[in-house]
């Protein structure tokens, strides 16, 4: 049957890429074009995210994607919560700031106190994470007024791109879930909580919906990159974390999974909201996926931990295999630390926060690299498991099989230390799970996919995954759970 290609535009919090990906019949095959790191910018005080050049990037990915080949649409999706600002000529005020900027520290408490984290949570169904848009928006309002009044539009991270390169403005729905204003059972902003947190609910943009036709690349752009003039942009589950778990290869209903990159998102896909008290004081997440499902899930510091030390110790991703291999070694459960615990946000020396947890809880200090990391692998898989049987509690859910997808399936020792922990089955991959959601929700826009169940069946059929077995050691895992209480909302 016939192919058709795709351009996936996949922006993550430390790298990024142009994929394309072609579908037809029972076929998926996926070709990444070009790939670049994203580095934050500090800048003025702040941390920033380096917009131009990233878009920069984009341009020349879509270039190389464009070359020689028809692409039917381009779909870009992103980390979430981040936002631009434009003013009155579409120009944007100043760079988006990065979640890991400091800047919403006291606001964040401040704004839950005041509001209530229950009032908040019966409306936006969130977790507490202290950056929230509505937090960042509420610290923009006392920090820089001016700024916030100059603008006419808030645009998220991907619609900012789509912006760019068709000159449309909307707000997709799975990425608006993760602002905080948005109600999470009407799907709908809630001009209320805009109001209160001090900015004009106007700049909310219109919504729109994964599949739905944002518009066509600009001449200009065409021009830049050789894409056909009229090329159609295609919303996405523009949220990253709505895209993979959109490209989870699951066959089976009782399936919770793990998108492990930079953070670690683990949830499970449910056809309504959870918001009960239990599910608040447990601090779960009711984000939006495809089809109007939820995302019931919990933000782990996820592979950040890692790369944090990594960058403290001076070292590159090349070290990682040697870091593993002594990781794997060293002594079992010697120390473990709340992989939730917010004083990893920031960037910063990892392993003296590391060191810090352990002592304040009469642990000891790992003392080498390979113990240390076996220290941060056994916290991630222990946050795995505490995470992913809560939501099957929560829920009422059957859990009995976890999909592991993202940059985090390469890792070997992770994807054994989660099978033991969970004492389930770990079928991890693929890593591009998120580029690979991106293009199925196009695919199905263009009639070439029906629904969620063809869509994993067809990434299950055609993508490479590796399953692991748990080993079988329940009790040592339930005595580390002990030593560790679940992370509770600030
Ligand atoms: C993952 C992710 C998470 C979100 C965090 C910040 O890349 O999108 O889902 O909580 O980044 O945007």
């Amino acid at each position: 049957s016939e192919q058709h290609s795709f351009a996936a535009v996949d922006l993550g919090a430390s790298s990024g890429r142009v994929v394309v990906g072609r579908i037809g019949g029972d076929k998926l095959t996926l070709d990444v074009a070009h790939r670049f790191a994203n580095e934050p910018l500090p800048l003025g005080g702040g941390l920033n995210w380096n917009m131009p050049a990233l878009y920069a990037e984009i341009l020349r990915g879509l270039g190389q994607v464009a070359d020689g080949r028809e692409i039917t649409s381009v779909g870009v999706d992103s980390w979430a919560i981040d936002y631009g600002l434009l003013d009155e000529n579409g120009g944007m005020l100043g760079l988006p700031h990065h979640h890991r900027d400091p800047r919403t520290d006291a606001v964040a408490p401040a704004v839950t106190k005041r509001l209530g984290f229950a009032e908040l949570y019966s409306v936006n169904g969130l977790q507490y994470l202290p950056f929230t848009t509505l937090f960042q928006l509420a610290a923009a309002s006392s920090a820089a007024p001016q700024t916030l009044s100059a603008a006419r539009r808030l645009l998220l991270i991907p619609d900012l791109v789509c912006y760019w390169l068709t000159g449309e403005v909307g707000a997709e729905a799975t990425n608006a879930s993760t602002t905080g204003l948005l109600d999470a059972t009407a799907h709908t902003w809630s001009p209320r909580l805009a109001a209160e947190v001090g900015i004009d609910p106007g700049i909310l943009p219109p919504l729109r919906w994964p599949g739905q036709r944002i518009g066509a690349v600009l001449p200009d752009f065409a021009g830049q990159t050789g894409a056909a003039a009229g090329t159609a942009v295609t919303a996405v589950a523009s949220h990253d974390t709505a895209s993979a778990v959109i490209g989870v290869p699951a066959t089976r209903p009782d399936f919770g999974y793990i998108s492990c990159g930079t953070w670690s998102l683990a949830g499970l896909e449910l056809a309504a909201p959870v918001l009960t008290p239990a599910a608040r004081s447990a601090n779960f997440t009711n984000e939006l996926g495809l089809d109007g499902t939820t995302r019931f899930l919990r933000n782990i510091m996820g592979l950040w931990l890692l790369q944090e030390t990594l960058r403290t110790w001076g070292l590159d991703a090349d070290a990682l295999p040697d870091l593993l291999a002594a990781a794997a070694e060293a002594e079992a459960f010697t120390a473990l630390v709340d992989a939730s615990d917010q004083r990893f946000l920031e960037p910063g020396d990892m392993p003296a926060r590391i060191a810090a947890y352990c002592r304040e809880t009469g642990q000891p200090v790992p003392e080498s690299r390979g113990a240390l990391v076996r220290c941060v692998l056994e916290s991630l898989a222990l946050a795995h498991r505490t995470t992913l049987r809560r939501a099957a509690e929560l829920s009422g859910r059957d859990l009995g099989i976890v999909h592991l997808v993202g940059g985090g399936a390469h890792n070997t020792l992770l994807c054994q230390l989660t099978a033991d922990a969970l004492g389930l089955p770990v079928v991890a991959g693929p890593t591009e799970a998120t580029a690979i959601g991106n293009v199925l929700v196009q695919a199905r826009a263009a009639g070439l996919v029906r629904d969620r169940a063809q869509m994993r069946a067809l990434v299950a059929a055609t993508q490479p995954t590796r399953r692991y077995e748990p080993r079988g050691n329940e009790a040592a895992w339930r005595a580390a759970a002990d030593r560790i209480g679940a992370g509770h909302p600030g």
